[in-house]
């Protein structure tokens, strides 16, 4: 049994076709109803029509990324039940219409965050990267954060204090633009609300938002048990405190307090090399055979990092993620689990023809294709080697 060649689609209006992902070779389709605000609940109806789309094409819709939490459930305000049953309501619709994987992340405010979306390779292509010191110029001078010398290291406000002033309006708008950001199609956080979001956490802190966590996932254990429904969490992306925002799906001891503090199979994660590979000191097959088990959907792609912590995404096979080892891992995972894993690659570069495209950052068609391209033929190498 082979994992589930994945895929994300946006939905109808994503400019990679359902088409386009049959080409590539993916059998498994992993979506999400963006058009749905954060934290409303996701009727039948709108979930069928979108899961007949997908069959239409001879495709399975496998995972749903994301089913996203509400801010009010992070961080456990007056609204926190109302939503939490709202959520539980979401997950019976999806598993009435037979999806029982389900991704999501509990970072606070922001999802992924990267400062340049258009990051130039020495072969033309172009990638997603983070840069410590223009993060720390949008926390410094945009978000005008007071004693921000802890959260960073000597040699990036250094660093920070040489480049500040090649820094132009321009470039300093479209930082704002590009770490705001949340899901394209989700739309994005205004600095305002991001300063009144940092002082709620601030006071949440990392032990405050692990415990929502907690609460969060006990009061859905009962309809997930029910239900037959796996959760995964995705790791912090990336996996570092940013912006003085607590982070809780980091790293080992994170993952495996998430796993531990509700002890259930249900309770499980999205195992994302890109995420967990920006951390210096994550050591990914150690984490993943530590919580493999657990281990339900992955995201598979492959991250350089320089001396200062500053990454950007490398080819799928190549980077400091040893994909070799991974997809070993998960192919023994695989073997042993009672139904199929899927993975999906997770971000290509934008080359070829897509540099004449406009796709959601990170999800152009060519560079996914070849990612999973080499990760199918990685797959394959192993288990006929097996
Ligand atoms: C970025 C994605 C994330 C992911 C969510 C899961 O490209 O991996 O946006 O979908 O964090 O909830």
């Amino acid at each position: 049994m082979g994992l589930i060649q994945s895929w994300r689609w946006y939905g109808p209006n994503d400019p990679v076709s359902l088409w386009d992902i049959r080409q590539a070779g993916a059998t498994g389709v992993v979506s999400a109803l963006h058009q749905i605000p954060h934290g409303e609940i996701w009727p039948k109806d709108q979930i069928m029509e979108r899961k007949k789309l997908i069959e239409e094409a001879r495709l399975n819709w496998v995972v749903v990324e994301s089913l996203p939490i509400h801010e009010a459930i992070k961080t456990r305000n007056g609204d926190c039940e109302k939503y939490l049953e709202n959520y539980r309501i979401s997950l019976k619709n999806l598993s009435a219409c037979g999806l029982k994987t389900i991704c999501y992340n509990f970072m606070p405010v922001l999802d992924w965050t990267r400062t340049d979306l258009s990051f130039s390779l020495p072969n033309g292509a172009k990638a997603l990267r983070l840069d410590w010191v223009e993060l720390a110029y949008f926390d410094k001078y945009i978000l005008k954060r007071e004693n921000i010398q802890d959260a960073y290291s000597s040699e990036i406000l250094d660093e920070l204090e040489r480049r500040r002033h090649q820094i132009n309006q321009e470039k300093a708008a479209q930082l704002e633009e590009i770490i705001c950001m949340g899901v394209p199609t989700e739309g994005s956080v205004s600095v305002a609300s991001l300063r009144e979001s940092l002082e709620i956490y601030k006071e949440i802190g990392k032990d405050g938002l692990r415990n929502n966590l907690a609460h969060f996932i006990s009061s859905i254990a009962a309809v997930c048990e029910e239900e037959g429904i796996k959760m995964t969490i995705h790791p912090d992306d990336p996996p570092f405190p940013i912006l003085g925002l607590p982070r809780i799906a980091s790293s080992l001891e994170d993952l495996t307090w998430i796993v531990d503090a509700v002890d259930r199979p249900f309770n499980g994660v999205c195992f994302c090399t890109g995420s967990l590979g920006a951390g210096e000191s994550n050591d990914l097959p150690n984490i993943l055979e530590a919580v493999g088990n657990r281990v339900y959907f992955a995201h598979l792609r492959n991250v350089i990092k320089d001396s200062l912590g500053n990454f950007y995404e490398s080819d799928h096979l190549d980077g400091d993620v040893d994909m070799v080892k991974i997809m070993k891992i998960l192919v023994r995972l695989n073997q042993s689990s009672a139904s199929p894993i899927p993975f999906r690659p997770d971000h290509g570069h934008q080359m070829l023809d897509d540099l004449k495209k406009t796709t959601n950052p990170g999800y152009s068609g060519i560079g996914r294709l070849k990612g999973l391209a080499e990760l199918r033929g990685l797959e394959a190498g192993i288990l006929f080697g097996m």
